[in-house]
């Protein structure tokens, strides 16, 4: 454990978790903020795989969510609205990522799990109030982090409410493969089970239109260069993505990596941090155009207004649960 600052009277830990080979997995209890994850390359050089800051002051300045829990509801939702209730609106008219305060700038409870043969975890609990941000229903939220013997981060999300509301969370780790950011994700290659995406516009907000990928710049059903891929797409990805069998792979050849994803949720946005022409360093980079790429498993964003998308209605009588798996490999 390493004291990593307070806020107010509480004090931020990152818990360093590490696995029988020495790789590092390390997350806060800010947020269930995930820092850094040290693995090996095809050289055994044990490096960081994910966009992180060393200082707690420079996750409060800089809020593109590095690392962290976003609840309860990722992505946008237009307007804030969910049939009479209004949620918090804080991009412009609409409302992103749970609004303020989020579940990527709290303080959660935490309990150390130490007693399983082959992995270390970290559970982190927070209850929301009914009202928070607009949202009705107490609900209480578990996030389990597992770190194993085999480099694989495994979050298990639960959550119960005692009326019904909404529950759409994700991590919003930015990845990098390379190590220690040597190179950006363009070196990298992406591939996915995805037979269609959500087609969104201006504002990013889905159209409702699921679009067959094939004959698109967004056809990664087979492992795709990614420099490629965002050559002949300069604006970027920020795009849902349904999975057809909850599992997406990057991997980076130079460095040997490859992360694969598995997942129960029903798609991905994938996030290609395409504009993010930043002031401030991250990983000791200045922060960049492609400096990583955000995996967000979760159910299709805006769901609450396109009614073929998944429903993120939680009834009381029904909890979540849902599971994320990240393998890493050379
Ligand atoms: C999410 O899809 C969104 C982006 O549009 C946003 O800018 C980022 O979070 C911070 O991935």
């Amino acid at each position: 454990k390493r004291h990593y600052g307070w806020i107010e009277d509480q004090e931020i830990i990152e818990y360093h978790l590490v696995n029988n080979q020495g790789a590092v997995f390390k997350c806060l209890n800010y947020g269930a903020i995930v820092t850094a994850i040290l693995v090996p390359d095809k050289n055994r050089s044990l490096e960081n795989v994910v966009l992180g800051f060393d200082r707690l002051s420079d996750y409060l300045a800089y809020p593109s969510y590095f690392g962290a829990l976003i609840g309860r509801v990722a992505g946008r939702i237009r307007k804030g609205q969910w049939l009479d209730h209004q949620l918090t609106l804080n991009e412009g008219k609409h409302h992103i990522h749970g609004g303020e305060p989020n579940f990527s700038h709290l303080v959660w409870e935490t309990k150390e799990i130490t007693n399983q043969t082959d992995k270390l975890g970290i559970q982190f609990s927070h209850h929301s109030p009914a009202g928070e941000n607009g949202y009705p229903g107490n609900l209480i939220v578990t996030v389990t982090y597992f770190w194993t013997n085999n480099h694989t981060w495994i979050m298990n999300v639960e959550a119960q409410t005692d009326e019904q509301t909404l529950f759409n969370p994700t991590n919003h780790t930015y990845f990098n493969l390379s190590g220690d950011t040597k190179r950006t994700i363009e070196t990298h290659q992406l591939q996915m089970s995805s037979e269609v995406y959500a087609e969104t516009d201006d504002e990013k907000y889905p159209t409702g239109r699921l679009l067959a990928v094939e004959d698109t710049v967004y056809d990664f059903r087979e492992p795709t260069s990614l420099r490629k891929a965002l050559n002949k797409n300069p604006k970027g990805y920020d795009t849902p993505f349904k999975l057809q069998e909850g599992k997406v792979v990057l991997n980076e050849q130079e460095s040997g990596r490859r992360l694969e994803i598995k997942t129960t949720r029903e798609s991905v946005v994938v996030f290609s941090t395409t504009g993010m022409e930043e002031d401030y360093f991250i990983n000791g980079k200045k922060m960049c155009s492609h400096l990583g790429l955000a995996l967000e498993t979760q159910e299709l964003p805006d769901a609450v207004h396109h009614e073929h998308f998944q429903s993120i209605i939680l009834e009381p009588n029904k909890p979540h649960s849902s599971q994320t798996s990240y393998h890493f490999s050379v």
